[in-house]
Formats: structure tokens, C-alpha cells, sequence
């Protein structure tokens, strides 16, 4: 397949401490792909859902102990336990390869492994990046050849380089007491075992386009962001860009597919999706900041996604999807998922394989849902309706404003705008939401997750904010940075806030800031929207007042922030950049 004898002499030590059956190369052809599928489905890995209604698509179930990111089974393994900072779990890299060399050996008797040639970014491109993931799992290939540009033409782009990323995978006894997802970013590898659940496994996603891309990113003098592009084409045929870092299971690929209010479409807005969960940033040659979508394709939150939500991410799944622990709906062999529809299938098997009764469903009781909360399509981005026309563009989009956001039922307003890029950064490093199913462990509690980035950072999180200040000095036009909140709740714990769709009027005063077209109110948090300017036409529960109590800044409860803001910063440690801690003063003094 490839005379790189960086490639095959690797290939060759991981096979000899695995030892596979046979080794096959994923070529990225159909032919392959559907002898693949076929094979799925033979052994029940795959279920092949109904061709007339969802062409090419499949379902499948992960173990039940598997349904998410292990963050607490996450590594950082750098020579230095400092590189990996305080936020990262670490381990020393020797100490990591012999025990996981341990718990790969023999691993893979009697099966095939497969080798998943990869792209980041458009092949041959100067953004992209390569990786090589050797895998035992016929799902884990098919989901790559969905997330990321996978064939010959990845191998031919590499040539003989050593340049690529070495990632290793293998379910093994999906033993979660012996579960490891490790980074060693000094040797461009990622070994993860134990596991068959998404970000755990696509190693192009989350551990190759994030924490090993951060790490490089640094060095190299770009950012690599947990964060959706999204491009807002305005009635003279303007488009402007927007990137957004929310957490997990935050509304990314919400906001990315997002679909204009009625006041807007008929004004002639448009929105384009770029990406929904990843994006690569570099300062063009025009000084201002470039983004690209590494990926090919969205790994993306099946439940509450429906027809008014987020048409175009369930027009997405219409075809070539594979659905990860959704309900099967037994009478059509279709799919379902809690927030799908007002219509459970009476005859149908739950995430965990089991009959499920729709009528013992109980909306607050997680246990009795047919899906699982973290339930997962994977779905080709060229499927998307709504995908840019630039999404293929090699030099990516120009971003506009930078947009932080997370769950806060009280502390955040709607929105507000930083000062400046110091500032900015700022407000991306005090950045606090509720914790979600996207990962194990509890739901429901707020933690900081400074630009959404908490368990993607693969180096220290002071030196990624001194990263981030350092960027802002060289971007010689940066976009503006702004943080917003769709989750404020009022006392029975509702949202206050519509969202989705309707965040579009939010975005658009951003962009007006971004021009400075528009006019704001100075507080100690920054700049907040006069409330007329949030465009309500159209909004049947919301007026005037309810935007102004959405845009309270409550000072005693800013004030509580900071003291836990101060606290956070002490975890970080003695990397912290001293402007965050001006910052931080500063906001304290404004606060009084
Ligand atoms: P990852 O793929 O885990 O990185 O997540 P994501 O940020 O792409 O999350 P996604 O867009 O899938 O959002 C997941 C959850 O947020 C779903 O339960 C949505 O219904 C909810 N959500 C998204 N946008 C909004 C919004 O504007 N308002 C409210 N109230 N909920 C939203
Ligand atoms: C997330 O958890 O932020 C995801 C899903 O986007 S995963 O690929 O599992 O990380
Ligand atoms: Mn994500």
C-alpha cells in the first residue's frame, strides 16, 4: 500500500504486539465500505435500518458501560508532568506504553486489524494534517470513513514523511477498569484501548484534531478550538463567519445548522454550516484570522434534535448515517430518540437492546429513555443542506467574531461582548457550564471549562491562555470576542430564552458590534445589548422585559464568580499568565 517505511515499520511493531489474524488497508472505495457493512451486519455490530425510508443507514449499540468520553481515563503523557499542567490527567510516557503494551498484547488474536489512512483538512492541502489509526473494529472504520477523508490519497499526500499521527485502537475486553484514552503529543501518538464509544475511539476527532493538534497548534503558531463555524449570508449576499466554542452537548451543531426566524428568511438571511464541533485557525495573509473544519462529517447529539430544532441536522441523518444508542423502532426498522416526535414506536428495543414500553417512559427519569441522552448519529457533512459552499475551500473562512458560551442558569446573560482580545480571552478562560452526558460522570454540575476546552487541551491550560494572548498579539485584525448564554432559567428552572433558530438574533447583533453598527451599554462584565437593539418581531413569549432581565448582570452573584474564578486559576497553577490575574483584578475593582 505505501513504500513509507515510517508507515510500515510501525505498522509492523503494532501488529507483532497485537497480533491480528490479517491486516487489511481501508482504500476509501465503496466496494470496500459496503463489504464492510455487510459484514457488520452479519456478526449484528450493525443493524441495517430501512432502505426505502433511511437509505444506508445502520444502527448500533455500544456495551453499556461505554456510552461516553472518560475523562478520569483521559492522558496527557508528556516527559515532563508540567507540559500536561494541572487540568490533564498525566502519566509518564514510559509508564504509559508498558502498561497499555500490557493490555494491547495479543489483543487482537483472531481478528482483522484495519488500517484507516486519514486526512484533517481537505488532502494535499496546506492546513491538513495526516493520520494512520490501526483499529480492530468494523465501526470504528466506518465511522472514520464518515468523520474524516480517508483512502490512497492520504498515503500518496504523505509520500515518505514521518509527518502523521500514529493512533492505535483496540476494544480488547472493553474491560472499563482497564479503559486508557493517552496522548503522547512528543511522539505524535495516541493509544486507546478498552473502549468502542466515539470520542474514545475516532482518533481523528477529539485526540488527533484537538489535543495532539493544540499541542502543535503552540508550536507552530495556530489555535486548534473546540468550536463551530458558522457562515451568516446577509440579503445583499454578504457573508460574514462566525466561530462558536460551547461545551459538550451545548448547542454547537444547533447553532451550526441553524435556520433563520421567519422576520430573517423573508428579509433573505441565509445561513451556511462550515463545521459543528471542530475548528482550525491560522492569521491569513489579509491579518485576519482563518478557520477550517477538519472533519468530513458530524458525530452529533441524536436526542432533542427534531423538525423544528434542527431540520437540517435531521436531514442529515436521512441517508449514509450511522445511529449509535437510539431506540429501534421494530415496525418500520427505522430509528427514534427522545425529542424525535410526540409518537414513541410501540414496537421497539431500547439503547441497551432490550423491549422497551414508550408508556413507562418518565421525561425525568433518564433511566426509563429508549435512547441514551448521549445517543450519537454520524452523518457525511455533503448530506447537510445547508453546508457552505466553502466547506472544501482549502484556505478556510474568514472568522468575524469568536463567541464563548455554556450552560448558566443564572450568573451569564444573553449576551455580551468582551473589551478586547486580552479581555476576550478572559472571558474564554472563565467560561462555566453544566457538565453533560457527552461525558461519564455526573450531569447537572457546573464546572469551568474554559473555552470549552477543558478536556481537550493536550499541554498545559496556562500555557494554552498564554497561547491564546500570544495569537492576539500577532492577528493584526482579530475578531471580535463575545460570550452567550442560551440557558438562563426563571424559578421553575424553564429556559427564558426560545434558542435555536432564534438565536440568529443574538449572532446579528454580534455582527453589528463586529461593524460597529449598533450601540451597547458598559458594564463591569463587559459591553451588553441595549435591549431594543435584540430584535423580538416574531417572538410570541417574549418581550421587552424579558430581554432586560435576560441581560441583567447580577453583581453579588458576578462577585461569587470571581472568588471561584480566582480558586480555578490557583488549580492551573504557576503557568497562569499574569494578564488573565489583571483581568481578573480589574473585573473585581468594576464589580466594586
Ligand atoms: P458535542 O457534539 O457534544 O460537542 O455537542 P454540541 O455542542 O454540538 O451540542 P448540540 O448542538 O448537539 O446540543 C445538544 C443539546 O443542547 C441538545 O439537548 C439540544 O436540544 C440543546 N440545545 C441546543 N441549542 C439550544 C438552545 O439554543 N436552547 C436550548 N434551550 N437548548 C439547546
Ligand atoms: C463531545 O463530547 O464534545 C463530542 C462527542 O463532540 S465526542 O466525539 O465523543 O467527543
Ligand atoms: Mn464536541
Amino acid at each position: 500500500m505505501t513504500k513509507n517505511v515510517h508507515v510500515t515499520k510501525w505498522i509492523d511493531e503494532m501488529a507483532a504486539m497485537t497480533q491480528p489474524e490479517k491486516i487489511v488497508w481501508i482504500d476509501g472505495s465503496d466496494e470496500q465500505a459496503e463489504q464492510l457493512r455487510a459484514e457488520a451486519c452479519s456478526t449484528g455490530e450493525l443493524i441495517k435500518l430501512n432502505e426505502e425510508l433511511l437509505p444506508n443507514c445502520y444502527l448500533h449499540r455500544t456495551a453499556l458501560n461505554d456510552v461516553a468520553r472518560v475523562e478520569n481515563r483521559t492522558f496527557i503523557c508528556t516527559t515532563k508532568q508540567e507540559d500536561a499542567g494541572n487540568i490533564n490527567n498525566w502519566m509518564a510516557p514510559a509508564e504509559c506504553y508498558a502498561k497499555l503494551t500490557k493490555l494491547y498484547t495479543g489483543s487482537m488474536k483472531g481478528k482483522t486489524m484495519y488500517v484507516i489512512p486519514y486526512s484533517m483538512g481537505i488532502v494535499g492541502s496546506d492546513f491538513a494534517k495526516y493520520g494512520i489509526e490501526l483499529t480492530d473494529s468494523i465501526y470504528v472504520v466506518l465511522n472514520m470513513l464518515i468523520m474524516t477523508r480517508v483512502g490512497n490519497n492520504v498515503l500518496e499526500a504523505l509520500g515518505d514523511s514521518p509527518d502523521f499521527i500514529k493512533g492505535l485502537h483496540a476494544k480488547a475486553d472493553l474491560d472499563e477498569e482497564n479503559r486508557y484514552i493517552c496522548h503522547f503529543p512528543e511522539d505524535n501518538t495516541i493509544w486507546s484501548v478498552n473502549s468502542g464509544y466515539g470520542g474514545n475511539v475516532l482518533l481523528g476527532k477529539k485526540c488527533f484534531a484537538l489535543r495532539i493538534a493544540s499541542y502543535l497548534g503552540r508550536k507552530e503558531g495556530w489555535m486548534a478550538e473546540h468550536m463551530l463555524i458558522l457562515g451568516i449570508e446577509f440579503p445583499n449576499g454578504e457573508i460574514k463567519y462566525i466561530s462558536a466554542a460551547f461545551p459538550s452537548a451545548c448547542g454547537k451543531t444547533n447553532l451550526a445548522m441553524l435556520i433563520p426566524p421567519a422576520v430573517y428568511k423573508n428579509l433573505g438571511y441565509k445561513t451556511w454550516c462550515v463545521g459543528d464541533d471542530i475548528a482550525w485557525l491560522r492569521i491569513g495573509k489579509d491579518g485576519r484570522l482563518w478557520a477550517v473544519n477538519p472533519e468530513n462529517g458530524f458525530f452529533g447529539v441524536a436526542p432533542g434534535t427534531n423538525e423544528k430544532s434542527n431540520p437540517n441536522a435531521l436531514h442529515t441523518t436521512m441517508r449514509d448515517t450511522i445511529f449509535t444508542n437510539v431506540v429501534h423502532d421494530l415496525d418500520n426498522n427505522t430509528v427514534w430518540w427522545e425529542g424525535l416526535n410526540n409518537n414513541p414506536p410501540k414496537n421497539a428495543i431500547d439503547w441497551k437492546g432490550n423491549k422497551w414500553d414508550y408508556t413507562k417512559y418518565d421525561k425525568k427519569d433518564k433511566s426509563t429513555c429508549g435512547a441514551h441522552p448521549n445517543s450519537r448519529f454520524t452523518a457525511s457533512a455533503k448530506n447537510c443542506p445547508c453546508l457552505s459552499s466553502e466547506f472544501n475551500n482549502p484556505a478556510g473562512v474568514p472568522i468575524s467574531a469568536i463567541v464563548f458560551g455554556g450552560r448558566r442558569a443564572k450568573t451569564a446573560p444573553l449576551v455580551y461582548q468582551s473589551f478586547n482580545w486580552q479581555h476576550g480571552t478572559f472571558v474564554g478562560s472563565i467560561m462555566a457550564s453544566e457538565t453533560t452526558a457527552a461525558a461519564a460522570g455526573a450531569v447537572g454540575v457546573v464546572r469551568r471549562d474554559p473555552m470549552a476546552m477543558r478536556p481537550f487541551v493536550g499541554y498545559n491550560m496556562g500555557d494554552y491562555f498564554a497561547h491564546w494572548l500570544e495569537m492576539g498579539k500577532k492577528i493584526p485584525n482579530p475578531p471580535k470576542i463575545f460570550n452567550v448564554n442560551w440557558f438562563r432559567t426563571d424559578d421553575e428552572g424553564n429556559f427564558i430564552w426560545p434558542g435555536f433558530g432564534d438565536n440568529m438574533r443574538v449572532l446579528l447583533w454580534i455582527l453589528a458590534r463586529c461593524e460597529d453598527k449598533v450601540g451597547a451599554v458598559e458594564t463591569a462584565i463587559g459591553y451588553v445589548p441595549k435591549a431594543e437593539d435584540i430584535n423580538i418581531e416574531g417572538l410570541k413569549d417574549v418581550t421587552l422585559d424579558t430581554i432586560k432581565d435576560l441581560l441583567t448582570v447580577d453583581v453579588p452573584s458576578w462577585k461569587e464568580d470571581a472568588k471561584n474564578i480566582r480558586e480555578f486559576y490557583g488549580v492551573i497553577g504557576d503557568h497562569m499568565p499574569k494578564e488573565l490575574y489583571d483581568e481578573l483584578d480589574a473585573l473585581e475593582k468594576r464589580l466594586g
